[in-house]
């Protein structure tokens, strides 16, 4: 062995060496469990072990689906390392044994059991999962699901509810128990919609009405996102969905619906005239009696005190984030289709955000 690899190795072997690469390895290793294990607001969720922890009849037969086929391939695994140990341990050869072991040609019992053992697992496992992509598919006979669109956006979603004339943005509130048709569509490229807990994950595409069925079993607020490359703000394209009891979510709909807050004086007053007079109005909707803001490029904005957060979980509800989002909204979401209006006074700016903040 040339000495150049001799002594390699050498240095190798000493564990000094091998410290830094194992400590390193270590602290990737446990950096998301880190990262997860931290605290984290209750209306920002989302642990990655969701999908094991489902909350909608839809997602107890997605996760079931996946229990059974692990345990499936799991007897499996088992039954052929165990046979494996066994005929390695039983049928080496032995030190002095100078012939072969017997070997064995052509057994029809043979050949037929071990085709007829995986052609019936198979024959089952597909069974199986036909029926639950069926069951998966269909709203319970004779039910009337409520509609939502779910409209992926360059970076935010869109949520409009065609039978109770609300449309809103970042946070999708539905009732527990009530079937549910999301009619997931894409306003520009190929987006996914999945709340992992929840819902099966979708792509949406533009020009497609792709249909999830679901029922929500448990009030709370669950966490989703944009699950398909879209581009530069793609990781800030969340949203939050709201499983709500009936009473409560029929209170928040009638909240959507009703027209914007109008300010009664003071700086949102301000704000409120500049907004309308502000190229604002192009992008944003602000819904109320003779609005000049009606367009549709952009999140709607009637009531987005009412939200978490700003640009789809980008920024925090507060002044300081409001007026740092309107000074320069890329400073929050790199690439955002917004532009920013660095040539507003902080007087001005500070008005059009205490205008946004009273839009509760
Ligand atoms: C060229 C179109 C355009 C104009 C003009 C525009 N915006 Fe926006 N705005 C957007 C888009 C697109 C988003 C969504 C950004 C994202 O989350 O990716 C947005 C998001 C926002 C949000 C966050 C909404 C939410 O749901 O979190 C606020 C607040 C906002 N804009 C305020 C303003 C104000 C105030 C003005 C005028 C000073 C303005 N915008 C002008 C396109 C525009
Ligand atoms: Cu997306």
């Amino acid at each position: 062995m040339p000495t150049v690899v001799h002594t390699g190795l050498r240095i190798l072997k000493k564990k000094r060496v091998l410290a830094l690469p194992a400590f390193l390895g270590g602290v990737v290793a446990l950096w998301p469990a880190v990262a997860f294990a931290l605290p984290r607001p209750s209306w920002n969720p989302g642990p990655p072990w969701a999908p094991l922890d489902p909350k909608s009849g839809e997602m107890h037969m997605i996760s079931n689906l996946f229990w059974i086929m692990l345990i499936l391939s799991a007897i499996i695994f088992i039954g052929v390392v165990g046979a494996l140990l066994y005929i390695i341990t039983h049928n080496s050869a032995r030190p002095g044994d100078d012939e072969p072991p017997p070997q064995l040609y052509g057994s029809r019992p043979i050949e037929i059991t071990w085709t007829a053992i995986p052609f019936i697992i198979l024959v089952v496992a597909f069974g199986i999962t036909v029926k639950y992509i069926h069951d998966i598919n269909t709203p319970p006979a004779g039910s009337h699901p409520l509609d939502i669109v779910a409209k992926g956006h360059q970076w935010y979603w869109e949520f409009e509810y065609p039978t109770l004339n609300i449309t809103t943005d970042d946070e999708v509130h539905v009732p527990a128990n009530v079937p549910l048709h999301f009619h997931v569509e894409s306003a520009d490229v190929v987006h996914s919609f999945w709340v992992p807990q929840l819902q099966r994950q979708i792509d949406a595409n533009p020009g497609q009405d792709n249909a999830v069925f679901a029922e929500m079993d448990t009030p709370g607020i669950y966490g989703g996102m944009c699950y398909e490359y879209c581009g530069d703000a793609h990781a800030w394209m969340k949203f939050r969905m709201v499983v709500q009891p009936k009473g409560a979510f029929n209170a928040w709909a009638a909240h959507m619906r009703s027209s914007a807050n109008k300010p009664k004086g003071g700086l949102a007053l301000a704000g409120e005239k500049l907004f309308m007079a502000s190229t604002c109005v192009e992008c944003h909707t602000i819904d109320m009696p003779g609005s000049k803001a009606s367009g549709t490029a952009a999140p709607n904005l009637t009531h987005l005190a009412s939200r978490w957060t700003i640009g789809a979980g980008a920024a925090r509800m507060n002044m300081a984030d409001a007026m740092g989002w309107i000074h320069q909204p890329s400073h929050f979401k790199p690439g955002v289709l917004m532009p920013g209006y660095p040539l507003l006074s902080h007087h001005q700016i500070k008005s059009l955000a205490a205008y946004l903040m009273s839009l509760k």
